[in-house]
């Protein structure tokens, strides 16, 4: 037999996976009191695996299993490249995260193509894995030695920083295991400090409901929170932006990832005028794709909202006679929010035609409380 270990790196590097690790098979036992605590303070975003024994035991998923690797792929590129738009009515955000096609497709495909590999070469039996799977793919990642746990929660490699998703391979031979990584952020606590929310509410816990790329994400927000997203309509880099070990690290470019304008700085008003067509071309190939044009545009209101300028508030009246209730009432907050007291005509106008009950409410209370 080869050098089995040696073999599986340099095939994954072939493949385009940036970095790889291996680690044992075993209970992560050291994540149970955590999640178990997160849970109990309310802290677990509701998108996670509900069960902690399937989270935490990989060979619930692969009999047999003995060896994970575990995978991860670059998406830092550089923004230098981007043609934005001339002018903007109101750029949005888009986490980096789902620049360009979604990662779950690309990084499966290489780990598809590894597993492949491997159950030819050594007979091994496979499963894999990329974020939508049960097991808790960062401690996985820090045992297998792809990199450590920063304050916010992050997997933190020496070479790429925080910019890497994450993907494994169960196996069911053994694989010499790589050390856990080591490192850390020492007495640095800038994302702490640099999250708007407060999410982060102290080194490595994250209150996921706090979170804002959560908030982008989740199908109900509370108005009390429309300021904290700002101008992000999916996902929020800011805890990594922030991150001095971000600073100087490697950008692979990989041309899956390189972002256009429409999916890394699209126009809020854009976002508002696309058809079903215009939305399946545009985002439903990206990571953002799975949460439908709805919350998107629900968003892009709420950045409409948040833009400071009043221009923006002709697309938002727009969207007062929108078929979907939760648009209507973003953009009635948004309205207000832009124009204060000189939204009132129209939100009279907007009130006297408007069905819901809820919605009429809401124009009442705000003209009522000015
Ligand atoms: C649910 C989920 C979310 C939720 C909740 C996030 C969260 N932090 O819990 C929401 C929607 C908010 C989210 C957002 C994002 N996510 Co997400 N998410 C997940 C998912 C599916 C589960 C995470 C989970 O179980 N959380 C519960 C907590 C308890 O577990 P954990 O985050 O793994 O935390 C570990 C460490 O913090 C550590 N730890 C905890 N306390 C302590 C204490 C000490 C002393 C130490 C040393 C360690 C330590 O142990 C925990 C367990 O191992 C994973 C994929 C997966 N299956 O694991 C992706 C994943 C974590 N997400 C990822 C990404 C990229 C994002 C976003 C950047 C996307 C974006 N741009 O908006 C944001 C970042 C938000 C953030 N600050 O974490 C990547 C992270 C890659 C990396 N390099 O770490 C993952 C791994 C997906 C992937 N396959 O690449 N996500």
């Amino acid at each position: 037999m080869d050098n089995i270990k040696g073999t599986i790196i340099d095939e994954a590097h072939r493949i385009g996976i940036d970095v790889i690790g291996f680690a044992p098979c075993s209970v992560l036992n050291n994540a149970r009191e955590i999640l178990k605590d997160r849970e109990n303070k309310g802290y677990l975003s509701g998108f996670e695996e509900k069960d902690i024994e399937k989270r935490i035991d990989p060979s619930l998923q692969l009999e047999g299993c003995k060896t994970i690797i575990s995978a991860g792929i670059s998406y830092r590129t550089d923004e230098k490249n981007i043609k934005l738009k001339s002018s903007y009515i109101c750029k949005c955000i888009v986490s980096k995260s789902s620049w360009g096609i979604d990662y779950h497709n690309v990084l499966r495909h290489k780990l598809k193509e590894l597993s492949q590999f491997i159950e030819c070469r050594y007979g091994a039996r496979t499963k894999l894995f990329v974020d939508t799977g049960p097991l808790l793919e960062r401690e996985i990642a820090r045992m297998a030695g792809v990199g450590f746990v920063g304050k916010n929660g992050f997997i933190i490699n020496d070479e790429f920083g925080s910019f890497i998703f994450l993907g494994e391979i169960l196996l069911d031979i053994c694989i010499e295991p790589d050390e856990p990584a080591e490192g850390g952020c020492k007495d640095c606590d800038i994302c702490i400090r640099a999250c708007p929310t407060r999410a982060l509410c102290s080194p490595y816990t994250l209150n996921a409901k706090r979170c804002i790329s959560y908030m982008t994400q989740s199908k109900t927000i509370s108005p009390k929170d429309y300021d904290a997203l700002g101008c992000n309509i999916y996902g929020c880099d800011i805890c990594q932006d922030v991150c001095p070990k971000n600073k100087s690290i490697r950008f692979k470019n990989h041309t899956e990832f390189i972002p256009e304008c429409w999916n890394s700085f699209p126009d809020a008003a854009d976002i508002l005028n696309m058809d079903n067509k215009t939305y399946n071309k545009t985002f439903k190939n990206t990571a953002s794709g799975w949460r439908g044009k709805r919350i998107l545009q629900r968003n892009a209101v709420i950045s409409l909202g948040n833009s400071h300028d009043r221009e923006a508030a002709r697309y938002i009246i727009n969207m007062l006679s929108d078929g979907r209730k939760e648009i209507r009432e973003t953009s009635i907050y948004a309205l207000y929010k832009l124009l204060g007291k000189e939204s009132f005509p129209v939100l009279k106008r907007c009130r006297d035609i408007e069905s819901d009950d809820d919605l009429k409410r809401i124009i009442n209370c705000l003209i009522d409380n000015a």
